[in-house]
């Protein structure tokens, strides 16, 4: 039975290896947004405390963030903390903001063998100075990495971030500094919190919501979106494997009508 079961096991991992080989011979997406979603429903169904949820869900955060770099990916955001996830119980939040600290301290070393690069989106300021701390160490310690982006979106709000690009570019025009006609989309791109992040082309959510949820607005204009019933920390390799494939067998055209059939 076991003997069974463990050449059910290695047959499993040749599958995954054949699909790995055919995905990286197709175009691999350069920036993948992540909203990871149904820790706490994930917990609920085991009977446990949504904390563990959000635990389990960092050991996901792991496995991901390898296997995209492995597949060549260029940068990966994690939705990790919204904007309105202050209104969470107090409990809750002590519980998350302690889970960069814990992350980093058990996979810093791991980034730097892999080349990872550690970077944040979002309004630091608001989050604990221990928090904060440990997040502006992997920045500075992994910045000269020349791997996948990890861009954790910690306190980020997409509306937020495009209030702080007008009142920027109102301030320099009255300023004097900046013509009305020179703001265009490269302009305000180049003012975005990832404006030195390629442009993500495909986002996935998990957990069956299907909303954006005020996540990179702007950024995900043209993106192709994935949405997935799995909770994340039940999300592994193979569904990653999976919404690659699906990417690669949409369509995409930007709106033109390139490759359609014609007449
Ligand atoms: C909980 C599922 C890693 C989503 C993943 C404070 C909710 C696990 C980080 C992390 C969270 C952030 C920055 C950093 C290193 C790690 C994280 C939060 C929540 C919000 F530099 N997982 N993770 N941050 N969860």
């Amino acid at each position: 039975m076991l003997r069974k079961l463990m050449r059910k096991k290695t047959e499993d991992v040749h599958l995954l290896n054949d699909r790995i080989e055919a995905v990286r011979k197709r175009q691999i997406p350069n920036h993948v947004a992540i909203i990871m979603d149904g820790n706490g429903r994930w917990a609920k169904q085991r009977k446990m405390p949504r904390i563990a949820g959000h635990h389990e869900g960092m050991k996901t955060v792991r496995q991901i963030t390898n296997f995209a770099n492995e597949l060549g990916v260029k940068a990966l955001t994690l939705y990790a903390f919204s904007t309105e996830n202050w209104k969470r119980p107090k409990i809750e939040i002590d519980f998350l903001m302690n889970l960069p600290g814990e992350f980093l301290n058990t996979y810093l070393p791991e980034l730097m063998e892999k080349g990872i690069k550690v970077e944040m989106i979002g309004n630091m300021d608001a989050l604990p100075a221990h928090t904060r701390k440990a997040i502006i160490k992997a920045i500075e310690t992994t910045k000269d990495n020349q791997g996948l982006i990890l861009n954790f979106a910690m306190n980020y709000g997409s509306r937020l971030e495009l209030v702080h690009v007008m009142k920027e570019l109102a301030k320099e025009v009255s300023e004097g500094t900046l013509e009305i006609n020179s703001i265009n989309e490269n302009l305000i791109d180049s003012k975005l919190m990832t404006a030195h992040l390629p442009e993500p082309d495909l986002l996935i959510r998990t957990s069956g919501e299907v909303r954006l949820s005020n996540f990179m607005l702007w950024q995900l204009a043209y993106a192709e979106f994935i949405f997935t019933n799995v909770l994340w920390p039940d999300f592994n390799e193979e569904c990653f494997m999976q919404a690659i494939e699906d990417f690669q067998n949409r369509d995409r055209r930007f709106g033109s009508l390139e490759g359609d059939q014609k007449g």
